[in-house]
């Protein structure tokens, strides 16, 4: 892998909109991924394994929780904060930015909003250090864009639940010590349950052969009559409603995430294209070249003001899920095209390990599949305009 020369582009001058704490936590991310992530990471990626040494350096930088109460042990920052810490990461890799988002919307969000006090007591702290690591239970082999219909139950037995079923794509589980797990009670209503490793009848085989997020580990559920402790149950909400608050604030990060790996794309391929001489001259003073490289940078700046626009109304209490998606969905693809032009913009040397292009294009394949698939997503933009559900 080549040195990392990142040099983020900011075409509309938007850090003049950010607060010193903004620019402070960025900044922080920022050289974080350029010393520990950068060096090791196409490395990890093609040998298919998820870096555990960098949960550490994740916690430091306040990648675990950074909108969580400090009182929980989270760094109490605003949600542009947040968006901005997941921005650096996916410049990074897109799997490692999982591994924070899973953590900190999918895990510790629902045990804050959902939880009871001693639960939260008992999680936040040690997730936000690191200390312990989580995963989030939704999609099942049956049921993925509809997880209304999840299989996976779980029968009052007086002094405990019985938890079965399974669950699938689930980031983290290979490795995590708890699981945040969808499942229904006897009635059919949805609750969520927090599932310890170690729970007897409790596996989590891993899903090998994967060719995106192949530095994030990714695995299955699987409930074999386990005994869930009641205490376990998250008593603050149930139904559907109560998963998918949690995809709001995981989407949330992946909107602002995926500007990140666009940002590298475009500034390897500027850098690439400057440097590159063909026919006499710089493939970057050739109209074809220009026309790639100035809608990629135009794209990134809408994709930033997108982002901006919603991390102000998330501040506000204002964001709506369908609001949240389209920023999902316009900026996971504004990213996966990026990634396309620039792989080409680089030629042959576009499809080497020695340039991190390929690597984002082939996870961005999975971003723009999990938290919601662009169709889905389409479609929940085409409800909120229409005030006409088209999902069946
Ligand atoms: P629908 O009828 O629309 O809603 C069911 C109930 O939920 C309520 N609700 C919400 N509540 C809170 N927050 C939200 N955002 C909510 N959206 C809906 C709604 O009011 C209703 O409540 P009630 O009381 O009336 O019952 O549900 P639907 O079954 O028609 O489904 C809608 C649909 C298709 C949009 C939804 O199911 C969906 O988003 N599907 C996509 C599934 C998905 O995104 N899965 C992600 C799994 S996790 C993951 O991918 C992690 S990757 C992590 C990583 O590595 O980064
Ligand atoms: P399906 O729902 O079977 O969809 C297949 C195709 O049909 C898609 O193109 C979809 O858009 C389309 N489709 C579906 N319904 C409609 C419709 N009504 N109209 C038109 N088209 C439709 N899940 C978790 O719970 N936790 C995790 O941590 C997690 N991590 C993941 C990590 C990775 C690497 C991946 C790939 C997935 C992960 N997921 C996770 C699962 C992810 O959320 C699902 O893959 C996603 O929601 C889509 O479900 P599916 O794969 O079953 O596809």
């Amino acid at each position: 892998m080549k040195p990392d020369l990142f040099e983020a582009p900011d075409y509309y001058n938007l850090d003049d909109l950010f607060t010193e704490e903004h620019l402070l936590v960025r900044d922080a991310a920022r050289q974080w991924v350029k010393r520990d992530i950068s060096p090791i990471i196409e490395e990890y990626a093609q040998k298919a394994e998820f870096p555990k040494q960098i949960i550490g350096g994740l916690a430091e930088i306040g990648a675990f929780g950074p909108y969580i109460p400090e009182e929980y042990g989270g760094a109490g920052l605003d949600q542009i904060s947040y968006g901005l810490i997941m921005q650096e990461i996916e410049r990074g890799d897109s799997g490692v930015r999982s591994t924070a988002s899973v953590q900190s919307s999918l895990v510790m969000y629902p045990i804050f909003q959902y939880g009871t006090e001693e639960q939260r007591k008992n999680y936040l702290p040690k997730l936000a250090g690191g200390e312990l690591m989580g995963c989030f239970g939704l999609t099942e082999p049956n049921h993925g864009s509809n997880p209304s219909g999840m299989e996976t139950k779980f029968k009052d037995m007086g002094d405990h639940f019985l938890l079965n079923g399974a669950k699938l794509w689930i980031s983290n589980s290979p490795f995590a010590d708890i699981a945040i797990v969808w499942a229904k009670n006897e009635v059919g209503r949805i609750h969520g349950l927090i599932v310890e490793r170690g729970m007897e009848g409790f596996s989590t085989p891993e899903t090998h052969g994967k060719w995106s997020l192949r530095a994030s580990a990714t695995g299955e559920l699987i409930f074999d009559n386990v005994k869930v402790p009641k205490e376990n149950l998250l008593p603050g909400k149930n139904g559907l409603g109560a998963p998918l608050g949690c995809l709001d604030s995981a989407r949330f990060g992946i909107a602002w995430g995926a500007i990140g790996a666009a940002m590298d794309c475009y500034d390897t391929a500027l850098r690439y294209a400057k440097e590159r001489i063909q026919f006499g001259k710089p493939i970057a003073a050739t109209q074809l070249q220009q026309k790639k490289l100035a809608e990629m940078i135009t794209e990134i700046t809408k994709a930033q003001l997108m982002a901006f626009r919603l991390g102000q109304l998330k501040n506000e209490g204002r964001a709506t899920t369908a609001q949240i998606s389209m920023a999902k969905r316009n900026n996971v693809e504004m990213a996966i095209k990026i990634a396309r032009e620039a792989r080409q913009v680089l030629g042959g040397m576009g499809i080497t390990g020695d340039y991190s292009i390929m690597r984002h294009m082939m996870n961005l394949e999975s971003v723009i599949t999990y938290e919601g698939t662009h169709d889905i997503h389409l479609l929940i933009t085409g409800a909120d305009i229409t005030g006409m559900p088209a999902f069946q």
